[in-house]
Order: C-alpha cells, then sequence, then structure tokens
C-alpha cells in the first residue's frame, strides 16, 4: 500500500537533482481534491448545490455552487502552500499571481478546471477535477506572467485529473514518469497506488458522443460515427455509444478500457465547446503518456499554440486505432 504522498517522493528519489517541488506541488493538488471531496460527498445535505446566485462565468456559463466552492478550495490550497506561482481556471476571467516572495520562487504555473461536469452535481453523477502544469518561462523571483501560462500542451512538465465517481480517484502523469492512479480510502483520507503504470488499449468498445448533436457536426464526424453505429454482429453496432456528461469520466474509462471521445465543432458552436489549455490539454498529454492520441482534426492538440487562457477546441481523443479511423474518414470540404 503506496500513499501518493509516499509516491511522489519514491519518485523524486529518482532524480537526485530534483528539488521536490513538483512533488510538493502534486500533494497540493491532492490535499485540495480532498477537501472537495469531503464536500462533494455531503452536497445534497449541505446546501451546496444548484446555482451559485445566478453567477455567470467568463464562458457564459451558469456557475454552480460547487464550481466556486472547488475553485475557491484549490486557489486558497495553492496560494497558501510554497510550490505554486499563479494559477488560470475555468472560473477566473484573468490569470491568478500569487505574488508573495515565496511562491515568486516557485518554478511552476496550474491550470485547471476545478470542477468538470458541474451540470452532474445536482442528479449525483460523476464530477472531476483536469489540471496542467508547466514549468514558468519568466524569472524566478518575480511574480509569474501570461507567458508562463500561455504555453502548447507539449510544454507541459504534469498533467492529471480527479474523478470523484463511485470512487474518488486521483491520475496523474509526469513527462518523466508513466501515468499512475490513486483511490481515495475515505475512512483514513489517503489515497493509495491502485493503478500503476496505466496504458491505454489501442482499441475499445465504447464511442464518448452526444447524440443531439449529430445533425449539426460536418459529414466527416457523421461518417466517423456511422462507421462506429454500423450493425456488425447480430445487428449490434460497432461500439458501444457512451456519454457521461463529465470529460473526465468519460475519459477514465477510455484510459483503462480504450474508446474514444468526441466533441467536435458543430454548426452552432464553431470552435467547440471544451477549453484548449485546462481541459484538452492536459487530457491529450495523460493520453498520449498511455499510448493513445489526441487530434483537433488536423492536428495533434498539444502541437496548437494558445492565444488566450480559455480558448476552445474540438477534440478527437482515446484509442489509438480509433483515432487513427476517425483520420482516415474523408475531410469535407463544404
Ligand atoms: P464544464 O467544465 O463547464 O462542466 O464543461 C465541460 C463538460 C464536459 O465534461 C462534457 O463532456 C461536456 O461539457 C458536455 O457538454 P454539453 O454541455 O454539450 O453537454
Ligand atoms: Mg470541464
Amino acid at each position: 500500500m503506496i500513499t501518493l504522498d509516499e509516491f511522489t517522493i519514491q519518485q523524486l528519489r529518482l532524480y537526485p537533482q530534483a528539488t521536490g517541488e513538483l512533488s510538493g506541488l502534486l500533494r497540493g493538488i491532492g490535499l485540495a481534491a480532498k477537501m472537495v471531496n469531503v464536500q462533494v460527498n455531503k452536497a445534497a445535505i449541505a446546501d451546496i448545490l444548484g446555482e451559485d446566485g445566478g453567477a455567470v462565468n467568463v464562458q457564459g456559463e451558469t456557475v454552480q455552487k460547487l464550481d466556486s466552492l472547488a475553485n475557491n478550495t484549490f486557489i486558497n490550497v495553492l496560494r497558501h502552500g510554497i510550490h505554486c506561482a499563479g494559477i488560470v481556471s475555468e472560473e477566473n476571467e484573468e490569470m491568478i499571481v500569487f505574488d508573495d516572495p515565496k511562491n515568486n520562487q516557485s518554478k511552476y504555473v496550474v491550470l485547471m478546471d476545478p470542477l468538470d461536469g458541474s451540470s452532474n452535481t445536482d442528479v449525483n453523477a460523476p464530477i472531476g477535477t483536469i489540471f496542467s502544469i508547466y514549468r514558468r518561462v519568466s524569472k524566478l523571483g518575480e511574480p509569474c506572467t501570461k507567458e508562463d501560462f500561455l504555453q502548447k500542451g507539449d510544454n507541459q512538465f504534469a498533467a492529471g485529473y480527479v474523478l470523484y465517481g463511485s470512487s474518488t480517484m486521483f491520475v496523474y502523469g509526469t513527462r518523466r514518469h508513466s501515468v499512475n492512479g490513486f483511490t481515495l480510502d475515505n475512512s483514513v483520507g489517503e489515497f493509495y497506488l491502485s493503478n500503476p503504470h496505466m496504458q491505454m488499449p489501442v482499441d475499445g468498445k465504447t464511442y464518448h458522443f452526444d447524440y443531439k448533436y449529430y445533425h449539426g457536426v460536418d459529414q466527416r464526424v457523421r461518417t466517423f460515427l456511422d462507421y462506429c453505429n454500423e450493425p456488425v454482429d447480430n445487428l449490434d453496432g460497432r461500439f458501444a455509444n457512451k456519454n457521461a456528461g463529465c470529460m473526465v469520466a468519460d475519459m477514465h474509462r477510455i484510459f483503462l478500457k480504450g474508446g474514444m471521445f468526441l466533441y467536435p465543432t458543430r454548426k452552432n458552436k464553431p470552435q467547440g465547446k471544451l477549453r484548449l489549455m485546462y481541459e484538452c490539454n492536459p487530457m491529450a498529454f495523460l493520453t498520449e503518456l498511455c499510448g493513445g492520441s489526441a487530434t483537433d482534426g488536423t492536428r495533434r492538440i498539444m502541437e496548437i499554440e494558445p492565444t488566450d487562457y480559455h480558448e476552445r477546441t474540438p477534440i478527437f481523443i482515446g484509442s489509438k486505432h480509433l483515432v487513427d479511423q476517425f483520420e482516415s474518414c474523408p475531410v469535407d470540404d463544404n
């Protein structure tokens, strides 16, 4: 039984030149996740479900009480720690600079979606947290800058997610190591290593897409969806269609069982919905570390040069053979 804290320290020992900062930052995120988990578990009896007084975030989406609570928890824990110079969050239009002598010494900045799939909260369906960690390009000792955050996904140093599901899991990967999953033992309040060296199957049985959008997507996506849905065996479709309404939950299934997640552009959402910097990049980073692929339809997600913290991108991500199959579908020129 190895705890998350012990695991990060063990990893550190493999690199004598390492300073322990990344390990400290990951432990901080783990601590905040446990605090959010406590709130999520009692949400229905603690009056923290539903909308947060009608507030609307920078994305134009209604903020749920749990969105605000998770956001504040992650920000406060990282601000009071010593391993993070600043945060970009889905819930805040501008970057949050922890301009404090201890934080200004930190090498790392974090981008995050504190509560992914928050419309699931009211029906006790899975929700998650997604995070991406970059090394700063600005000078240590000074406050972090916009350039520290606006780096392409290929520069990520680490990334991960937390799934508040039938059990709570913390999954992270770093450039140097594989992806490892930890399950929370609620009675002890510790994450224990449960899924070492995660690898994504190259094939899968599920594709994750909301069919309500079928009519608005382009012909290439429809061709692929039709292939997935084609009757092959006793009239059953080739793959099962799933859609948890929470990217973290959908992707977690894909990490373990294989499959593909699609959130394409459509006529009335020409940029797609999901955010490049704190949803797509971290999932693409973990997916590639596990042997899968992630594309926006024309290039690898992690090659995209960002121009805005909150920019959106279409995404096709998951098991290698399924993404290859999608990419082999003819491009729609209209
Ligand atoms: P959120 O971060 O505001 O919760 O939005 C992200 C979620 C994903 O988890 C999910 O796959 C998608 O939005 C569902 O989108 P839609 O609103 O089109 O159903
Ligand atoms: Mg999200």
